[in-house]
């Protein structure tokens, strides 16, 4: 006797179709970063069906999906925000319940480099998207990583959703647009369109381009003696570091509120570059002063120079809170490179002694 007859085959059938009918469909832009890989674990923990987009020869492929178990839960679409047509053919592909528009040249300091590419993908790839919503899913619920960078210098003591915007690099300028049109559409057209206004986050998923994972693959590599200095530019900007897992809970908090608004996501702690290179260091007994050199073309030619969040109004709204500190969030990280280089060194090793 067969254990699965036709009938219960059937059944089985049924239950899945209903099960898939019930589960929201969300869509993630740049699911490939490192936010999308933190928040496609989160939503397949909550049921979700998930789409990503990615970009098949950018070389980044799927590496943080399988680090974080999600690669198998996600379908994915190839998308370049700078094509109209296939933000169009995405959204009507996905008919997504809940989008979550992370996709976007996300280095400051490469934006200086490449302005006119950070403007099309930032500005006009979001007004892609918000477009396409307004037109093929107008019903979909939109969150836009809107960012810190957007208040450049920011008053003191700490930016909140009030504070007057100064953006001070393509970056910054670009995302101010995508945060307006995000607003636009929803005051518009009655999106449900809500801007997380993010300060940095950071994670061992974090890319090597950014000043947290530099330093702490620096730390890592010299305490294993594979490097004997690490090079950085401004030693004295100031930012709201917190952790990239948390930031993403508060995406999707946004996304389950009965109104559309915008939220200020952010620890409340203001610490300098040079705080975290002593913390890096100071976890594997170190002292940062014998291996840090300061090197001028590291330097930008704008800085937001302090940064610092005022998040109440998203811990009271949305009960979102930091749960990894500033001290916890170094250690992790310092300690997720350590792993990295000693597993790649033995496995080097493993592969010479069998050659
Ligand atoms: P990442 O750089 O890790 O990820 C960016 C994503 O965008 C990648 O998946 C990348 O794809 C994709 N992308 C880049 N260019 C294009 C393109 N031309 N077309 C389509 N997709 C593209 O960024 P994060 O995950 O750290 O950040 C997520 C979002 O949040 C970004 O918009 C960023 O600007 C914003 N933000 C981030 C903060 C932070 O501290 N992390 C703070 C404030 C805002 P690929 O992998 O192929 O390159
Ligand atoms: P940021 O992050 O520009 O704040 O943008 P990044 O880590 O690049 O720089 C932070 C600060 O460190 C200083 N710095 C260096 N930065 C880099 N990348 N490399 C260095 O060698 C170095 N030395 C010093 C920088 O001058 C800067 O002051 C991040 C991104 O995630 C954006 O997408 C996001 O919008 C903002 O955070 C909020």
């Amino acid at each position: 006797m067969p254990i699965w007859s036709s009938l219960t085959l059937e059944r089985v059938g049924r239950v899945e179709h209903r099960r898939r009918l019930a589960m929201k469909r969300a869509l993630i832009t740049g699911i490939t970063g490192q936010d999308g890989a933190y928040l496609s674990k989160l939503l397949r923990d909550h049921g979700y069906e998930i789409y990503g987009t990615h970009r098949p020869d950018s070389g980044t492929g799927t590496a943080r999906l399988r680090e974080l178990g999600t690669e198998r839960d996600v379908r994915l679409l190839p998308l370049d925000l700078r094509d109209d047509a296939g933000v169009r053919a995405v959204i009507a592909l996905a008919q997504p319940a809940e989008v979550y528009h992370l996709a976007s040249q996300s280095s400051v300091a490469a934006s200086f480099e490449q302005p006119l590419l950070t403007a099309d993908l930032n500005a006009l790839g979001t007004l892609r998207l918000l477009e396409a919503l307004r037109t093929l899913a107008p019903a979909a619920r939109l969150f836009h990583a809107s960012s810190s960078e957007i208040f450049g210098r920011g008053p003191r003591p700490a930016q909140d959703e009030n504070t007057p915007p100064h953006p001070r690099s393509p970056y910054a300028v670009a995302k101010l647009f995508a945060h307006w049109s995000t607003i636009n559409y929803r005051e518009t057209y009655g999106l449900f369109a809500c801007c997380g206004l993010l300060f940095n986050h950071e994670s061992p998923l974090r890319g090597m381009q950014f000043v947290t994972r530099k330093i702490c693959d620096g730390v890592a590599r010299i305490r294993l003696g594979l490097a004997n200095e690490l090079r950085l530019g401004n030693l004295d900007a100031r930012r709201d570091w917190g952790f990239a897992g948390d930031y993403v809970r508060a995406m999707w908090l946004m996304l389950q509120q009965e109104t559309a608004d915008d939220y200020v996501v952010a620890s409340g702690t203001s610490h300098s570059v040079r705080d975290f290179v002593a913390a890096a260091f100071g976890h594997v007994g170190l002292a940062w002063e014998d291996y840090v050199r300061q090197d001028p073309t590291l330097l930008r030619p704008a800085e937001a120079d302090s940064q610092v969040g005022d998040s109440s109004k998203a811990r009271r709204v949305l009960g979102w809170r930091p749960t990894v500190s500033f001290e916890q969030l170094v250690g992790l990280m310092v300690d997720a490179e350590l792993a990295r280089l000693r597993s790649a060194e033995s496995s080097r090793a493993q592969t010479a002694r069998t050659t």
